[in-house]
Order: structure tokens, then sequence, then C-alpha cells
């Protein structure tokens, strides 16, 4: 039994699907420990048998196609509600009447939320000019993707594409941008991969919605693309996930959109697809 097994209480289910799991190949990463506002956190090797049974086995286009399947299963919610879903999913584990800003690494207060400098607001990892999807319910609201920041450094990203490189950013420690692209601190590289890679992922084309594909160039304007892609891979495995975008993931599946972002839970994933 490895020590992950430890650390929760487990259905029948899960832990017929534990000795599975172990005959087989999955990586078995270590579980996330809740912290602040605990939610119960899902054993990887119940996931596999359950959420992820479609796609275990299967690499390229065929796992992009069984994750898109699984993961389009979902809730939506509205902008307005995004205020709210944020102050859970991005509590300072430190301070629960506070949140972590993404680029800045600042711990805010939940209530210091709007428009004004010096507050913090809905940051779209996944620029929302990029395929030009907006706020309304749908990408513009896949809280998988947005997170709090502050409100100058929101606009200083504005709808760069993300790559190594640039000035210093004020506000931002660790953060570099120039005119066409911004690299947030090493902190979050990982977190950034991963959200864009489950964008590309979950839009497809097949609903109301474009097909948000990353590439490997900066510049992408209003196209429905994102790079660069080459330097996302490496950011995603430079920063592999903590237990800070584990519980993150727990609480969308658990409490708001019932879905998961992939490559937090498999981050091998992104190498198997790209
Ligand atoms: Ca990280
Ligand atoms: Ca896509």
């Amino acid at each position: 039994m490895s020590r992950r097994h430890l650390h929760y209480r487990r259905p029948l289910l899960a832990t017929l699907a534990a000795f599975a799991v172990l005959a087989g190949t999955a990586a078995a990463a270590p579980a996330a420990t809740p912290r602040a506002a605990p939610v119960a956190a899902t054993p990887l090797g119940a996931l596999d048998d359950t959420y992820y049974q479609d796609a275990l086995g299967k690499s390229g286009t065929a796992l992009k196609t069984a994750l898109h399947t699984i993961i389009s299963s979902q809730t939506k919610i509205s902008y307005s509600q995004v205020w709210d879903a944020l102050k859970n999913t991005d509590e300072d584990p430190s301070n629960p009447s506070n949140v972590i800003l993404l680029y800045s690494g600042r711990s805010e207060p939940k209530s210091d939320n709007g428009g004004s400098v010096g507050q913090w607001n809905r940051e779209h990892v996944w620029a929302k000019s990029h395929g030009d999807f907006g706020t309304a319910t749908g990408p513009g609201t896949d809280i998988h993707h947005l997170r709090p920041e502050d409100v100058t450094v929101n606009s200083i990203r504005g709808n760069k594409d993300f790559d190594n490189g640039g000035s210093a950013v004020s506000g931002a420690p660790g953060s570099y941008t120039d005119s066409n692209s911004f690299e947030p601190r090493d902190a979050v590289k990982g977190d950034v991969a991963r959200m864009i890679l489950y964008m590309a992922v979950r839009y497809e084309g097949d609903d109301a919605f474009p097909d948000l594909e990353p590439n490997d160039i900066v510049s992408n304007g209003s196209a429905p693309y994102i790079g660069r892609l080459s330097v996302l891979k490496a950011w995603s495995q430079e920063d592999p996930p903590d237990s800070f975008e584990k519980r993150r993931n727990d609480v969308i599946f658990d409490k708001y959109q019932h879905n998961r972002n992939p490559f937090v839970d498999h981050p091998e994933w992104v190498e198997s697809i790209w």
C-alpha cells in the first residue's frame, strides 16, 4: 500500500479500484493535502477507475477526444457567480478571509474585489479576446481558467500570449512582460500551462463557442489560439501540481462545475497529447 492510501476514507468501490490501479500503469501522484476550507480530496486511483476510465490507455488525439467528452459534462456558472466561486477556489490556505492573486502572489481580502486600483478582479488566463468569447456563460465563465488578480496587473497582462522574457512587472514579483507576451512567476508557470491546455481540450468547436487551441507563436490577436505551446509544455514540467492547485481542482469538481482539469490529475498527459 502506498502512503497516499492512508490519508483518506475510501468507499468500497474506490478501495477495489485502488488494487486495479496499483496493478496497472497509472502514475501514483501524491494526493493533495486539503488546506483551508477542506474538501475531501478524491484519490487519483478512484478517479481513474470512474471519471477517467474512458481515457486510460489512450494517447495522442484519441486521448484528447476522450478527455473532451469526459470534461464537457459540467455545470456552468454565470459571470456574477464567478466572484463567489473564486473566493473559495483561490482561498489563502493561511488566511480564510483572503484569496491569493495568481500573478502577484499577494494575499488580498476576499471582500476587496472590484474594478479599482488595488482591488482584485477576474483574470481570464485564456484571454477572452482569443476567440472573442466574452463573459457569456461558457468559456468566459469557466473557473478552471479564471483566477483572482490585481486590477493593474490584470491590465498589464491584457490579452498577451505567454512566453519567457521581458521587463519586470510592477506588482507581480517574478513576472516579466514585453510588447507581445507575458511570463508569470515560477510558482504558477505550470498552473498557467495546465489551465491553457484544459481550455484547448474542453472547447473543440462543437458547441456555440470557438475551437480553442495552443500554438507556438505570440501575437495571436483575436484568433482562438494562445502561444507558445513549447514554452507552456516546459512550464508544466518545471512546475508540477502542488496542493493549492490540486485542492482548487477538487473544489471546482465537488462544488461548482463537476468537471476536472485532467492535466492537474495527470500532468503526463500534456506530453501524450502535445
Ligand atoms: Ca504551481
Ligand atoms: Ca480545442
